[in-house]
C-alpha cells in the first residue's frame, strides 16, 4: 500500500504539467537558438538574392555553426526525457475533446517526428555517417522548417498551461516529496544534457578540447596538425595536383585572363592572415594562412569593382567549388593560401593552392584551385 502510494507520487513528479513545462522551456530555447543558426548557415550556403554573406566578424561563422550543433546534442537528452515525460498523454480519454484539441494533437506529429528526425540526422552527419536515403542538407533543412512551425502552435496551444505550472502559486501546493523527485529528475536531464555538450563542444572551443572525449574529431589531429574531412587520394586529384603542369586560370569578366604556375604566385607580393576553418559538421581550427590575397589577383587581372568570383577546383564532386561574394572579394583577409603555419600547404589540406576566407563555412573553403571564374 505504502509503495504502490510512493511509486504513484514519484510518476506523478516526473509526469507532471511542471516538468513538461519546465523541460519545454529548455526545448523551446535549445530549439530557437538551433534553428537561427541553422538558417544563417544554410543562407551562407545557398544564398537567396537578399542575403549576401558578410566578411566580419572573421570568425562569425565559428560561432554560429559551433552553437548550432552545440544546442543539437543538448536537446538529445531534453527532448528523451520530455518524450518519456509526456507520452502516457497521448493515451489520455476522451482522446479529442474540440477542434483545437485535435488540431494540437495533429501537431505532435511532425513536431515529435521532426524532432526526432532533426537529432538524428544531425548527429549522424557529424559522424559522417549518411544512413538514410536523402541528401542530408536539404532534408534536413525544410524538415526544420516543418517542426518550426509545429512547435509555434505546440508553444501557443501550451501557453496557459505553462504559464499555470511556472507560477510561483502552483508549486506550493506539492508535497515536499514530489517536489523532491521532481527536481531530482530534472537535475539529472540538465546534467546528462550538460555533460554530453561538454564532451562534444571541445571540437571547437579550445580550452575544452581535451574534454572532448565524444567529439568525432580532434581539432589537433590529422595531416600538418588538423583535421582533413577529404583527403587527396578520396577526391581522385592527387596526380594533377602534383603536376608541375597545374596552372591557376583567371578568367570570366576580366581586362587579361591570367594562367599562373606555383612559382609565379610565389612571386607575388605575399599576405598572411589568421583564420579559423569552420566545418559544418562543428569542428573548427585557427591557422596562420600565408599566400596571395584574391583582391590583388583580381586587380591584376583588371576585374571590375564590385566583382564576385566562382571557384573550381581539381575535384569533380559537389563540394569541389564555391561562390565568392563581391565582399568577401574585396576583403584582403580572403586568401590564395599556399601556406598554413611555415609550412607549404599539404597535398589533403589543398596543394597547390587552397581557398580560404574570413567568415565563411569550411565547406567553402575550397582546395586544390584550378580556376577563378571572375563575375562582373
Ligand atoms: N575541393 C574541395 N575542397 C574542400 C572540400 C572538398 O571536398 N573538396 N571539403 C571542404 C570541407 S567540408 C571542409 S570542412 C574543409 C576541410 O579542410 P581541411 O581538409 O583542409 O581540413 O575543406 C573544404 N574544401
Ligand atoms: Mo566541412
Amino acid at each position: 500500500m505504502i509503495a504502490d502510494t510512493r511509486s504513484r507520487i514519484e510518476d506523478d513528479a516526473r509526469r507532471g504539467e511542471r516538468v513538461a513545462a519546465i523541460l519545454g522551456l529548455a526545448l523551446g530555447m535549445s530549439f530557437t537558438v538551433c534553428f537561427a543558426t541553422g538558417v544563417y548557415s544554410h543562407l551562407a550556403q545557398h544564398p537567396p538574392g537578399w542575403f549576401t554573406l558578410s566578411a566580419r566578424p572573421a570568425g562569425l561563422y565559428r560561432v554560429t555553426q559551433g552553437l548550432h550543433v552545440a544546442t543539437g546534442i543538448a536537446a538529445i537528452p531534453l527532448l528523451l526525457a520530455k518524450l518519456w515525460s509526456v507520452y502516457p498523454k497521448l493515451f489520455q480519454r476522451p482522446p479529442v475533446r474540440s477542434i483545437p484539441h485535435a488540431l494540437e494533437r495533429l501537431s505532435l506529429l511532425p513536431l515529435v517526428g521532426g524532432s526526432l528526425f532533426l537529432l538524428f540526422s544531425g548527429v549522424a552527419n557529424i559522424e559522417l555517417w549518411y544512413p538514410l536515403p536523402f541528401f542530408f542538407p536539404t532534408a534536413h533543412y525544410w524538415v526544420a522548417w516543418l517542426t518550426i512551425g509545429a512547435l509555434v502552435v505546440h508553444i501557443g496551444a501550451k501557453l496557459p498551461a505553462v504559464r499555470r505550472s511556472l507560477s510561483p502559486a502552483g508549486i506550493d501546493d506539492d508535497p515536499p516529496a514530489v517536489r523532491n523527485d521532481r527536481r531530482r529528475f530534472l537535475l539529472s536531464v540538465g546534467a546528462a544534457s550538460g555533460i554530453l555538450t561538454v564532451l562534444t563542444v571541445g571540437q571547437t572551443v579550445r580550452p575544452l578540447r581535451r574534454l572532448g572525449l565524444l567529439a568525432p574529431r580532434d581539432p589537433d589531429v590529422g595531416t600538418q596538425g588538423f583535421p582533413v574531412n577529404n583527403a587527396a587520394i578520396e577526391a581522385g586529384v592527387v596526380d594533377a595536383a602534383t603536376d608541375p603542369g597545374w596552372r591557376l586560370r583567371v578568367v570570366g569578366a576580366v581586362a587579361q585572363p591570367l594562367e599562373l604556375s606555383l612559382a609565379d604566385l610565389q612571386a607575388m607580393p605575399q599576405h598572411e592572415s589568421t583564420l579559423p576553418l569552420s566545418c559544418v559538421e562543428g569542428w573548427s581550427v585557427s591557422k596562420r594562412w600565408g599566400g596571395v590575397s584574391l583582391r590583388a589577383l583580381l586587380a591584376l587581372a583588371g576585374a571590375p569593382e564590385g566583382a564576385s568570383v566562382h571557384v573550381r577546383s581539381l575535384g569533380r564532386g559537389l563540394f569541389d567549388q564555391s561562390d565568392i561574394n563581391s565582399v568577401q572579394a574585396a576583403d584582403r583577409d580572403t586568401l590564395l593560401a599556399l601556406r598554413v603555419g611555415d609550412e607549404p600547404i599539404a597535398l589533403d589540406h589543398g596543394f597547390p593552392i587552397r581557398l580560404i576566407g574570413p567568415n565563411r563555412p569550411g565547406v567553402m573553403q575550397t582546395k586544390w584551385l584550378s580556376e577563378l571564374e571572375v563575375v562582373a
